[in-house]
């Protein structure tokens, strides 16, 4: 396995030479070091204008024999998955592999027992406890397709998931702790399934001891349990059988159900982890995502088990019970590798630098960013006092549809530059194109694109083949696009600018919303802010421009005059936005990322058009901007 890892400067360069010249014989080198029952006999079929994506043809494996029952000759008794509660007063959980691999071969009995097989969708409605990544794990044992929904996701939400899927068994919990709340997910999973048709039992982890109502289909975890062993043999599954489901917003309003396969996604989620985050055995690994999102499918769960990990899930938040629990669990269980947000950083940037100093973060080596381009601000903030100017920052670009990292630096052996994202990943051919599709080269500002496939990319949306092809290889045919502006240094570096999918035409002039945002962002007193365009009589779409201030004093003419004036220095007067609006908040999504197409919404004054609200991380700003508007 640790043939996966580049160690140094050379070895990377070596890697990256191979994989540019012989991608192919690459990848099957890296894919030679996981358990085949059966190897591949093509290792690669596509074609991007179909569009057709194919990896390891023939190959017969399963995922979760890689993940866990290998282990278990070389290392049973090493710790797989840190558990820390909630509650600090509430003991962590330590499970090995060997322990892991029994209460997955007891939970995929479970499921079987309760109808579920091979190819069967299951969703999964969990909080972040153990028994969410087991029955992920259980899912893939057994060759059944998972689907998790992310567990702050409203009634509504989850049903739209669960019938667009057809899933048959439902797996949730009485309810979640989640800082000083109580998620009643029961209730909100048996409201959802008034509209569910396809769901035939539903199993009820027990978490909270809260009381839920109860229905014929319902089943207690722990009792459905008692009926079953733990000897459950591995479905031998097809390198291009769907592993899983997962759900991403679309610039429409109905989500896209990416799916990904066995085969490849383990082979790159393994890879890319291992040499990301320069995994050492031993290491205490910790990703702060909800495992209802890619970064914890790939980087809680199957990244780090692939390669024999210690990995850290935790329940809770950053701000609970106090704005230092990060820091907190970072010296309680001495992390090693620590892989956030930027939207958690910049939370805790505001509080004051003791709540990290009073911690021991020594046993820190590795931090990395993830979900959105990082700030200079934020940069050096978790450089200088999380890292304390001695951890090698990686920060990750990549995607749900892209199912593992793309772009980044790796740990201590390639350079880092702060807010860039750096450079392509081994194998990983990216470029910069302009508006009409030409490649760019050398230093320059244009549109990502990848122009080959690696092992991991979404093979389709589930049910719509078509909308998978428009939204992903339509745009520039011949290339996969991600939806993302870049701008790359004389020395290959990427710093992703923002998506690209927000362009407004303003008086016959594109203006990427990004670049506008970044000029605002210059301005000593802003925090954030979003540019969205509305419809102008006269320039056919104006911009209107949604404004965090560091205090609300600031809250005048002077600023709103000084904001015009630095983005018709930094970008030209046609940019500067009609409307500027002070706001306390902008709508995001739970993963931290602005939802635009709401700000859209609300620039149109079409207050009542603005959809299902309640997946939103805050939907109290919504209310704020409508009554100021
Ligand atoms: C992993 C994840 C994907 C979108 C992507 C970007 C943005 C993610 C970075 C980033 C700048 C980064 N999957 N994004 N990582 N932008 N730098 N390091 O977030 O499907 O939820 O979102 O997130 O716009 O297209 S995701």
């Amino acid at each position: 396995m640790n043939n996966l890892a580049h160690q140094s400067l050379a070895a990377y360069d070596e890697a990256k030479q191979q994989a540019s010249e012989q991608t192919e014989a690459f990848w099957e080198t890296i894919a030679s070091q996981f358990e085949w029952h059966q190897k591949w006999d093509k290792t690669l079929e596509y074609d991007f204008h179909k569009p057709e994506v194919k990896w390891f043809l023939g190959g017969k494996v399963n995922i979760t024999e890689n993940c866990l029952d290998r282990h278990l000759i070389t290392q049973p008794d090493q710790t797989a998955i840190i558990f820390e509660p909630n509650d600090p007063k509430e003991a962590a959980q330590h499970i090995s592999y060997k322990e892991l691999h029994s209460r997955v071969c007891q939970v995929a009995n479970m499921l079987k027992s309760n109808g579920a097989k091979k190819g069967d969708r299951i969703c999964l409605y969990m909080p972040m406890v153990p028994e969410l990544a087991i029955t992920v794990l259980a899912c893939a044992r057994i060759g059944a397709i998972h689907s998790v929904v992310f567990a702050g996701f409203s009634a509504a939400a989850l049903a739209a998931r669960i019938n667009d899927a057809d899933c048959s068994l439902l797996v949730t919990a009485d309810g979640g702790f989640r800082g000083a709340k109580v998620t009643p997910l029961k209730d909100i999973a048996d409201d959802a399934l008034t509209h569910c048709s396809t769901i035939k039992t539903s199993i009820v982890l027990k978490r909270t001891g809260q009381e839920v109502a109860w229905n014929d289909i319902d089943v207690w975890w722990h009792e459905a349990l008692e009926e079953v062993d733990d000897n459950c043999p591995a479905e031998i599954m097809d390198s291009e059988d769907p592993l899983f489901i997962l759900y991403t917003s679309g610039s429409t309003g109905k989500p896209k159900g990416m799916v990904h396969t066995c085969g490849g996604y383990m082979v790159y989620t393994a890879y890319s982890f291992q040499n990301v985050f320069q995994y050492k055995k031993g290491d205490i690994y910790w990703c702060t995502a909800d495992i209802g999102w890619i970064t914890g499918h790939s980087y809680i769960v199957y990244g780090p088990l692939a390669v024999g990990a210690t990995t850290l899930m935790f329940e809770g938040v950053p701000s609970y019970p106090t704005y230092d629990r990060f820091w907190e669990v970072c010296a309680k269980h001495k992390v090693n590798q620590f892989y956030t947000a930027p939207t958690a950083i910049r939370a805790l940037q505001k509080y004051p630098v003791n709540l990290v100093n009073k911690h021991d973060l020594s046993s820190l080596k590795v931090l990395g960013s993830v979900g959105e381009p990082i700030n200079a601000e934020a940069w050096h903030w978790y450089d200088d006092h999380v890292g304390k100017n001695k951890c090698p920052i990686v920060d990750t670009w990549w995607q749900t549809e892209t199912g593992g990292i793309l772009i980044t630096s790796l740990a201590g052996v390639t350079s880092q530059k702060p807010t860039y994202a750096t450079l392509p990943m081994p194998g990983i051919q990216a470029v910069l194109l302009d508006q009409e599709g030409n490649e760019l080269a050398g230093e320059n500002e244009g549109i990502l694109a990848i122009k080959h496939p690696w092992p991991s990319i979404a093979r389709t949306i589930w049910g719509d083949h078509e909308r998978y092809k428009n939204v992903y290889f339509s745009a520039y045919p011949g290339y996969y696009f991600p939806g993302d502006g870049a701008l790359r240094d004389a020395k290959g570096n990427y710093r992703i600018t923002g998506r690209v999918d927000d362009v407004v035409i303003v008086s016959g002039h594109n203006l990427g919303t990004a670049p506008i945002e970044n000029a605002l962002n210059e301005h000593p007193n802003v925090v954030e802010s979003a540019v969205v365009g509305f419809s102008h009589d006269v320039k056919g779409n104006a911009l209107h421009a949604f404004v965090i201030v560091r205090s609300r004093a600031d809250e005048n003419e002077t600023i709103k005059n000084e904001l015009r004036a630095l983005v018709a220095k930094t970008i030209g007067p046609i940019a500067k936005p009609d409307r500027i609006q002070v706001v306390s908040g902008l709508p995001k999504t739970r993963s931290g990322k602005i939802m635009r197409r709401i700000l859209r919404k609300l620039a149109a004054g079409e207050h009542d058009q603005l959809g299902d609200i309640s997946t939103l991380l805050n939907p109290e700003v919504v209310e704020e901007i409508k009554r100021n508007s």
